[in-house]
């Protein structure tokens, strides 16, 4: 039953069919699946799939979109369920957060904002194509902890290494640990533009960021 609901879901992504993804999602949910499960393993393979199909040529541009938006209508009836899963009181720290300039993907930064916020972070989500000088201003005015910068294309990782030379010319890099992820981000070239931590998925990233916050011995 979990399987076939999860694959329909995945299904529902791929051919970018909302009423189907949403009706799903709510059964799911009521059916007692975990949200995160729904988004491992129902969403996102939907979008790998979408992005699959876009590379050999079979899916354009407005494939994409479609299955995006199907997936963002799934996300917003699971990330309530994902918050009241939250039930710290004290903050565990204040993140920074969007997608760098020059690149408008949405859903991965969105998720791990969510992530965080549920893991009792105060979180400023900056949005996508967000310019250099707005993450450096953010971090100042919020006194962040973490800066977590999002990238999804090759082109647009390498604003990741300007975002960090900019903290640094504005006398912030000390002040604040920067994590960097996004589907061709690795931990090679977070280590190359001197980022303080890479994650590959969103739970991951709340994992890393205690990590270089010395909340937790290592990130596993
Ligand atoms: Co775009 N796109 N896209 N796209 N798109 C990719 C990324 C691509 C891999 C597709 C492909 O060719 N197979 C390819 C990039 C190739 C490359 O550079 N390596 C690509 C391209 C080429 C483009 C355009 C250039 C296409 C064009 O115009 N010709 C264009 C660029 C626009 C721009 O940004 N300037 C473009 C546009 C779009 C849409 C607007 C249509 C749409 C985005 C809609 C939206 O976000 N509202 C879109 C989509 C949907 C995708 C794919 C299919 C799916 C992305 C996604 O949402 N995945 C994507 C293919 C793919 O990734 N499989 C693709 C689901 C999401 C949950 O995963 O974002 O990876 P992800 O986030 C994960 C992790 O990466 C990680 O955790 C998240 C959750 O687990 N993570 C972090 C992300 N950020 C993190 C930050 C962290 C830590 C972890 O710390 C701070």
């Amino acid at each position: 039953m979990t399987d076939g609901i999860l694959s329909r879901l995945t299904q529902a992504v791929l051919e970018g069919d909302n009423e189907a993804a949403v009706r799903l999602t709510q059964d799911a949910l009521a059916g007692g699946i975990e949200p995160l499960t729904l988004i491992d393993q129902g969403l996102v393979p939907g979008m790998d799939q979408a992005g699959e199909k876009f590379s050999s040529g079979e899916y354009f541009l407005p494939h994409l979109l479609i299955a995006a938006r199907a997936m963002q209508e799934s996300m917003e009836i699971i990330e309530p369920e994902l918050l009241s899963r939250d039930e710290q009181v004290a903050s565990e720290g204040t993140v920074v957060i969007g997608t760098v300039h020059g690149d408008i993907h949405e859903i991965g930064k969105s998720l791990v904002a969510t992530m965080f916020t549920a893991n009792g972070f105060k979180v400023h989500d900056l949005g996508v194509d967000v310019p250099i000088e707005r993450f450096v201003a953010c971090v100042r005015d919020s006194d962040a902890d973490i800066l977590g910068l999002s990238a999804l294309l090759t082109t647009t990782m390498v604003v990741q290494r300007d975002i960090i030379e900019a903290l640094s010319e504005a006398g912030l890099r000390e002040d604040v640990k920067v994590l960097v992820g996004g589907a061709p981000v690795h931990a090679a070239w977070a280590e190359e533009i001197g980022a303080d931590g890479y994650a590959p998925d969103a739970v991951a990233a709340v994992r890393v960021a205690r990590h270089v916050l010395g909340r937790i011995p290592n990130s596993g």
